[in-house]
This record gives structure tokens, sequence and C-alpha cells, in this order.
């Protein structure tokens, strides 16, 4: 299917999503929001995706929503207009396979927010990060206040946020915020090398293994512990589990097949 905003490539069950607007360093409008809402949410129905990458490409990932069309916001309209964005950032969240972000130049303000949705972050060495919105005379309203916090600390967070800083790719890794860095010629093929590796593994423990981290920041300990027992439990009703386990009896690869 073809996008105005993005651009949507399936190969060997893993959905690269390129963000597409490089005039304007990749700001998200609400039509990003919703394209990539739908993109999202048909790679999830597509049982032949394994692993989704969201990516700017080797430039930029995105500078933030779009401050054009969100200077024309009221108190009024806000709330209705950022729901695509809002919809969008839960679909991917909560999406039923993992989901890197491959992040090269800036991911500012709700650019860093579309990071903090996807599993793991992958960053090139020329990545800046930071949340200018304080510097706008707003927050970060696509839940920067809330994911930022949970994945680095309070007191980092609120740095971030207070100050407007951008920090390097090397300072996001020190304190939590991405997983690895690579050089910016590396990026795409890194990311792509981690999603082959996750979609070689049984698509539903990984599955109900988001689930059970995801859910789990929810909940308190004993919440999460029941939680996760359940899911355990349920995954001795898969082939993949029986196959895993075969196999390594044997001797040899599983060959999962995501039931
Ligand atoms: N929006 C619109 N256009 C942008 C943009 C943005 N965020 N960032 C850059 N551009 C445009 C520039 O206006 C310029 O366009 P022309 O002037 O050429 O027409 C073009 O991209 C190139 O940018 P620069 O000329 O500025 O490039 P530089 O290399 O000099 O500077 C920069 C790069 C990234 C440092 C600078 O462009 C910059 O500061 N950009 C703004 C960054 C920013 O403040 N981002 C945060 C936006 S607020 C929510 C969901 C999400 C959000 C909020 C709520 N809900 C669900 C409630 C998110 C909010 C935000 O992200």
């Amino acid at each position: 299917m073809a996008y105005e905003t993005i651009i949507v490539e399936v190969e060997e069950g893993i959905a690269t999503v390129t963000l597409n607007r490089p005039e304007v360093l990749n700001a998200l409008n609400s039509l990003v929001f919703i394209e990539l809402g739908e993109a999202c949410a048909n790679v999830g129905a597509d049982d032949s995706v394994r692993v989704v990458i969201i990516t700017g490409g080797e430039k930029v990932f995105a500078a933030g929503a779009d401050i054009k069309q969100m200077a024309l916001s009221t108190a009024v309209n806000v709330a209705t207009s950022v729901r695509p964005s809002q919809a969008t950032f839960n679909l991917i969240e909560n999406l039923n396979k993992p989901v890197i972000a491959a992040i090269a130049g800036y991911a500012l303000g709700g650019g860093c927010e579309l990071t903090l949705v996807a599993d793991v972050r992958i960053a090139a060495e020329n990545a800046q990060f930071g949340f200018p919105e304080i510097k706008l005379g707003i927050l970060p309203g696509g839940g920067g206040t809330q994911r930022l916090p949970r994945l680095i600390g309070a007191g980092k967070a609120k740095e971030l946020i207070f100050s407007g800083d951008f920090i390097s790719a090397e300072e996001a890794l020190r304190i939590g915020l991405v997983n690895k860095v690579v050089p910016a010629d590396q990026l795409l093929i890194e990311a792509k090398k981690m999603a082959k590796k996750f979609a070689a593994r049984g698509a539903v423990a990984i599955q109900m293994a988001k689930t059970c981290v995801n859910e789990g920041l929810r909940m308190d300990l004993n919440m999460g512990l029941q939680y996760e027992h359940k899911c355990f439990s349920l995954l001795f009703a898969t082939e993949d589990q029986k196959e895993g386990m075969k196999a390594f009896l044997e001797k040899r690869k599983p060959n999962f097949r995501g039931r």
C-alpha cells in the first residue's frame, strides 16, 4: 500500500517503516501518525511479518511533532487533534511483535517519544536525542513524561525534560535510553541483524514475553509475577514449546512455526 508520509517495505518477514518527510526533518504531522498507525496495524495483522523496524533513514529520525501544525491548535481542539498520535503510540507499544527503532540524526520531542514505544532502540553514532518541548512552552505530551522516567529513571528524565538539552548517542547509551550505538552506515544492517535474530525465535513466546514486560510495568510485583506465571503455563499449550524442547534434546535447531 502506498502512503504519502511513510514508506513500508517487507522483506524476509521484516517490515521496515521509514518516515519520509525529509524536507521538514521528518516532523510528525497528523497524517504521519494516521499512516504510521495504519501501517503498523496492517503489519501486526500480517502473520508473515515477524518483526517491525521503524526508522527515518541514515540522516534524521524525526525532529518532533510538526510545529507548524501544532501552532494552530487551541486548548479546545488540541484534545481531539492529538488522538491519532496517542492511538498510534499505544498501538505500536502494544503491537503483537517486536518493534525496533533504528535512529539516526535528530530524535526530538515526539520523535524521541516514538522511539520510546519501540521495544529496542538502536542509535547511529550521529543520533541526537532531546525533549525541546519546554522551549516551546509545552511539555512532552506524547507519553514522554511517563515512558521516559520508566526507562531511564525520574532524575535523568526530569533533567532532559526541564532543560530541553540534546544528548549524543553515547550519552543516550550511558543512561539506558538506547540499547546499542553503531556507525550510521551500519544502522539498518544492525537493525535487520537483530530483527532476524528475533524472527528466528518462537513468535508466540516473544509476543507473550513482550506482554509480560509491558503489562508487568503497569502492575505491582506480585500481580506481575502472577501474570507471568499464567503466560508461562499457557506456552506449554503451543507447538513451539514442544518443538523448542524436542529440538534441544535432539541437538538441532528448532523450527518454530508461531503456534
Ligand atoms: N516541525 C515542523 N518543521 C520542522 C520541525 C518541526 N518539529 N523541525 C524542523 N522543521 C523544519 C524547519 O522549519 C525547516 O524548514 P524550512 O525552514 O526549511 O521550511 C526544516 O525542517 C529544516 O530545519 P532547520 O533549518 O531548523 O534545520 P537545522 O539543522 O538548522 O536545525 C533542529 C535542526 C532539529 C535543531 C531544528 O529544526 C529544531 O529545533 N526543530 C524543532 C525541534 C522541536 O522543537 N521538536 C519538538 C516539537 S514538539 C502529543 C504527541 C506528540 C507531541 C506532543 C503531544 N500528544 C499525543 C498529546 C510532540 C510534541 C513535539 O514534538
